[in-house]
């Protein structure tokens, strides 16, 4: 046995662990944590473990094949990545010619490490932003807000673990949604006596072993936070000398939100009053204190404003980007710059030839202001019907993407896709939506692609990372950098003119970043080095809006338009917020709209859950194992109500649709809450026997609406709605 020992990255979760994978010729025979990727530390969690049974899957996509029978008739033949590449391409172009560019899109779910390379791919056919993707409800709501107001971006990204005495994780469940990338550093953070504040509708393992959980109402994070702006300001606790000097619209703000006692914070959000008091006072007690937040304070019809309100709290406390506090981080600036994505040229164009993008009338900042088409527009334009369009969509190609189990609303996603003249997907297994396609492009896995990083979420030091393949992939699979390079050359060769992903990660590297130590870096180098670190660690420098380095001119402030944080924010108000961090109560708790007199229990989906990733992995064993079958945490006194036991299989539903579960009783949620995880359980597992659940059987998106929706961004209620539950008869 001659075993080899390659370092490579899990792609498993945005976490993007180090990982050392020993292998066999083409065995994978042992998956471990690499000790020296800066925030792994080693380690790994039950996902990058089946990595080998992924690899060996009987089932894997292995080459392009196209559609010889009807639609879903699972009639398929072999074809060649040169007739697939020149398919789309004849496709495209033949679409583009009658409708526009936007007319054909490529949809991408989360991040897969090709953010940059994406925009720049969708730029090349002209096309400004994002065509198709999960942005109106994945982690906008909370780093855009940051962004208008803070002039930086921020999620979880600027957690300081390494020196914060106190820590918040706001609608975030890191250990569950970020193992490797939040776990280790936050471990070796309590074991020196972090505090832990956890704000979460859920008892969740980390609410188990926080200082203080706030149990809160899900969708009212807005009235919570104002509430906390208002202690600081009584009790005088905030940061004097920040507010004064680097704040705008204090004034103004602090009148606002005096009518935010805890006392009508524990009305509309259910926290107990004293406990607001009391986390407040150990954020500034024991402070310096950081924070976390994801999706759980966005995924609401008030997603954007509650934002808002958090981003202005944290400002008071003055630990932005403070040793310990909420760092600035530089990646998603050079993810977003234009000579990586080429937008602005495409922008340009596009609007000279009369487009604006899909959704831009009913969704002015989603569509309008961010260049994010609004899916429930472009679903519409699938179908040619509603929606205030100006093109209507007849291609797609996803990537990394399951639509009808991503997004709201699933029966109507997939009539849409029903719709298009040409739809393909590239994955590693078959999918729901991908039995429906016309063409099927097999993914390289992780473990069988270089891989390169340097975008979204890595912590202090955020490294940029190089990662080499361990074994081939199954037949002909390919990564998502090799297909983006090859489409790319023929629709724009001047903007692609790389032979291969390596050429393109050392392009990125050094275009974009500093690197003294080294400036001649090969790829042979870079690889060797692993983890390269350009800003963070020993080279951070901290509050670098008092020293000029914040800013691209070099002034002193943060990079908003005043150079200050901007409670007062006009940026907002040209999308039609208010200027002042407001609280909108989520049209589910309006009477008048009566969803909850109908379904009363509010529901929240998609938490998520330790073996899985989205809707994948229900076919693999070692995941399925874990959590075998889709289930609902009910609290026992909503349980004993419906006549309902633990483990019992229920139904879950409201006007929307239905799906199937079995009831986990449990004192983990209140009793006017439930909650479904993000899993669908699509496929079956062959190996232990358990079924599959298709596209909608057991898809919390069966039951979400596309409306209500945040008014001008668009996110979905998918963390606060509505539903029943029923015991299944037998
Ligand atoms: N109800 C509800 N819906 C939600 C959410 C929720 O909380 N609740 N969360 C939303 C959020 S935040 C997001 S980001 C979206 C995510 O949604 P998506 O990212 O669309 O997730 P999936 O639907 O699982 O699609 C991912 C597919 O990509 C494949 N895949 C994995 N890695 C790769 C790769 O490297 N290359 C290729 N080509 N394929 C790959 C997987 O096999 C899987 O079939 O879901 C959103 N939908
Ligand atoms: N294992 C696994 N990891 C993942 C993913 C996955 O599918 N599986 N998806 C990745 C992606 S794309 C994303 S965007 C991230 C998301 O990462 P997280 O934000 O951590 O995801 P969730 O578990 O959906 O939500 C976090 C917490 O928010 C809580 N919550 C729900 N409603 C509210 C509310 O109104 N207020 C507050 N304060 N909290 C609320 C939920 O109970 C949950 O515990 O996870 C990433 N990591
Ligand atoms: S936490 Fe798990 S799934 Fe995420 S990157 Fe690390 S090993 Fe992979
Ligand atoms: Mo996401």
């Amino acid at each position: 046995m001659t075993e080899k020992v390659t370092r490579t990255i899990c792609f498993d979760c945005h976490a993007k662990c180090g990982i050392l994978v020993h292998t066999d010729g083409d065995k994978i025979t042992k998956v471990e944590g690499d000790p020296n990727h800066p925030n792994s530390l080693g380690m790994l969690c039950c996902k990058a473990f089946s990595a080998a049974q992924i690899h060996e899957h009987p089932d894997r996509l292995k080459y392009p094949m196209k559609r010889v029978g009807p639609r879903g008739s699972g009639q398929w033949e072999r074809i060649t990545w040169d007739e697939a590449y020149d398919t789309i391409y004849n496709k495209m172009q033949e679409i583009i010619a009658k409708h526009g560019p936007g007319s054909f899109c490529f949809s991408q779910g989360t991040g897969r490490g090709w953010n940059h390379f994406h925009f720049r791919f969708s730029a090349s056919y002209g096309v400004p932003g994002t065509t198709l993707g999960v942005s109106h409800v994945c982690l906008f709501p909370v780093i855009g807000p940051c962004m208008f107001v803070w002039g930086y971006y921020n999620a979880l990204d600027g957690c300081d673990l390494d020196h914060a005495n106190c820590c918040v994780h706001w609608g975030i469940n890191p250990a569950t949604s970020f193992p490797g990338i939040h776990m280790p550093k936050f471990f070796q953070a309590r074991k020196r006596g972090m505090k832990l504040i956890v704000i979460d509708p859920r008892f969740t393992d980390l609410a188990a072993k926080a200082d203080i959980w706030l149990q809160i109402k899900p969708g009212t994070d807005g009235a919570l936070a104002l509430t906390m702006c208002n202690i600081l300001i009584q009790e005088d606790l905030y940061d004097h000398e920040f507010v004064e000097n680097w704040c705008y619209g204090f004034e103004e703000f602090a009148e606002h939100v005096k009518e935010w006692t805890p006392e009508r914070c524990e009305e509309e959000t259910w926290v107990p009053a004293d406990k607001i008091v009391e986390a407040v006072h150990m954020i500034m007690e024991n402070g310096p204190t950081t924070e976390a937040a994801m999706i759980g304070t966005g995924m609401h019809d008030n997603g954007i404003t509650n934002g808002f309100t958090l981003a202005a709290f944290w400002a008071l406390t003055g630990y932005l980007d403070r040793k310990g506090g909420i760092t600035s981080n530089e990646f998603w600036d050079r993810m977003l710059q234009n000579e990586m994505t080429k937008q602005d040229e495409a922008r340009k164009e596009f609007s000279e030839n009369g487009y604006r993008l899909l959704g831009s009338d009913i969704k002015p900042f989603l569509a309008g202001g961010l260049s994010i088409q609004y899916p429930r527009a472009v679903f519409a334009a699938m179908k040619g019907t509603e929606g205030g369009d100006n093109y209507p969509v007849r291609g797609l190609v996803t990537v990394a993407n399951d639509p009808v189990m991503a997004f709201e609303d699933s029966q109507e996603v997939f009539d849409s896709l029903m719709g298009l003249e040409f739809f393909c997907m590239k994955d590693y297994f078959m999918t729901p939506s991908g039995r429906y396609a016309d063409m099927l492009l097999p993914s390289a896995h992780w473990v069988e692609r270089d891989d390169q990083v340097d975008e979204e979420f890595y912590m202090d030091p955020c490294p940029f990372v190089t990662a080499d393949k361990a074994v081939d992939p199954p037949g002909e699979g390919k990564s998502d950098w090799e297909f983006s390079l090859a489409l790319g050359k023929r629709l724009k060769p001047e903007w692609w003119p790389w032979e291969n992903s390596d050429e393109m990660h050392l392009y990125r590297f050094k275009e974009f970043y500093d690197y003294p130590e080294n400036p001649d870096i090969t790829i042979e180098e870079m690889r060797e080095a692993g983890y390269l670190i350009t800003a963070g660690g020993d080279k951070r420098v901290y509050e670098k809006y008092r020293k000029g380095l914040e800013r691209p001119d070099g002034k002193l402030g943060f990079r908003t338009p005043s150079g200050r944080i901007e409670l007062w924010n006009s940026g907002l108000q040209s999308y039609g917020y208010d200027p002042l961090p407001t609280y909108y109560r989520s049209q589910l708790y309006d009477p008048d709209r009566g969803f909850l007199s109908r379904y009363p229990l509010i529901l929240i989906t998609g938490c998520r859950d330790y073996p899985y990733y989205h809707s994948a992995w229900s076919n693999i064993p070692m995941q399925r194992e874990i959590e075998p079958d889709p289930y609902v945490e009910i609290h026992p006194e909503a349980a004993i109500a419906r006549g309902i036991s633990d483990g019992d299989w229920v139904w879950i539903f409201n006007n929307t649709g239905r799906i199937k579960s079995r009831a986990r009783v449990t004192k983990a949620v209140d009793p006017r809450v439930v909650s479904i995880p993000r899993l669908g359980w699509k496929e079956a597992c062959k190996e232990l026997g358990l079924q599959g659940f298709g596209m909608f059987d057991a898809n919390p998106n069966t039951i979400i609406p596309q409306e209500p929706s945040e008014p001008k961004y668009g996110t979905s209620s998918m963390k606060s709605w509505c539903c029943e539950i029923e015991r299944m008869v037998d």
